[in-house]
């Protein structure tokens, strides 16, 4: 048993992220819910202020419960646990998942075609994110070497796709290094189909809306069900949803190993 309250040593503050991420609700919604957590604040800031939060905290041996999510390099990088969330605030499995706009079917069916078949294995998406981290984040390079080294996927998603001649294409994407890579992933593909694509970075609440508006023609961003579930019922109907392009993801909120407490209940109000 801790004789010193770890609750109190972290000020009772959970270091969250950016603060239009989806997580950041979530993360009011599980100190809402946990009768431990009452009273407890968020701080949120970035998903990089978070990450240096959190390798000092290890660094000093010092007690830390920070937004977390996987894929992310952060559980290869550091020794960290997520607590368990009984209550499930945090669901269980999330997905990423592709949506488009309604209408893209008919107008750009090449382009259609290609999205609806963007998939990646969590093991795959894994070790591009840990390449990006070790090239300083540049994902357009990352996403470059991933398509050159990965010819018959390409393939396997451009299979009897016709090409085109330089349709524009807008694909908005939040700003976490998944989404990042997969978005500039598939920015290469359909520019290798003869597309002219750019990339519109966004938050949660705008990547949906520019969908359902029209604005933008698709995002491989949407976090499902718990993560981005209250955005996409707002706008439901006013787009299409292609189905995952990750399984396996995840996430809540962890604290570094040699904390002795499993559980969001173990904390204290
Ligand atoms: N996140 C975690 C996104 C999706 C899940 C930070 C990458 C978000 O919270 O909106």
């Amino acid at each position: 048993e801790a004789t010193t309250n770890v609750s109190e040593e972290m000020e009772y503050t959970i270091t969250g992220i950016e603060p239009g991420a989806g997580q950041t609700q979530t993360n009011e919604q599980a100190i809402a819910e946990y009768e431990s957590l009452a009273g407890w604040n968020q701080e949120t800031s970035s998903a990089a202020a978070m990450l240096t939060a959190l390798g000092d905290a290890i660094e000093n041996e010092e007690p830390i419960i920070v937004a977390a999510w996987s894929p992310h390099y952060m559980f290869a990088q550091y020794d960290i646990k997520y607590l368990e969330d009984p209550k499930l605030v945090f669901g269980e499995e999330e997905h990423i998942t592709t949506i488009v706009r309604n209408g893209l079917k008919d107008e750009m069916p090449n382009a259609y075609t290609i999205l609806d078949r963007l998939y990646w294995e969590l093991p795959v998406l894994e070790e591009a994110l840990l390449k990006a981290k070790e090239i300083n984040f540049d994902f357009e390079t990352v996403a470059q070497q991933w398509v050159e080294e990965n010819p018959e996927k390409v393939a396997e998603w451009t299979e009897g796709v016709e090409t085109v001649d330089g349709t524009s294409i807008d694909l908005v994407l939040t700003p976490w290094d998944a989404e990042n890579f997969t978005t500039n992933v598939a920015k290469i593909v359909l520019e290798q189909q003869g597309f002219d694509a750019s990339l519109t970075p966004v938050d949660p609440a705008v990547m949906f809306e520019a969908v359902a508006s029209g604005d933008s023609d698709a995002t491989l961003s949407p976090w499902m069900p718990a993560t981005h579930g209250s955005f996409y019922e707002e706008y439901e109907g006013q787009f299409e949803d292609l189905g995952p392009n990750v399984e396996g993801a995840r996430i809540g909120l962890a604290v570094p190993s040699y904390m002795e407490i499993d559980s969001l209940e173990d904390l204290e109000p």
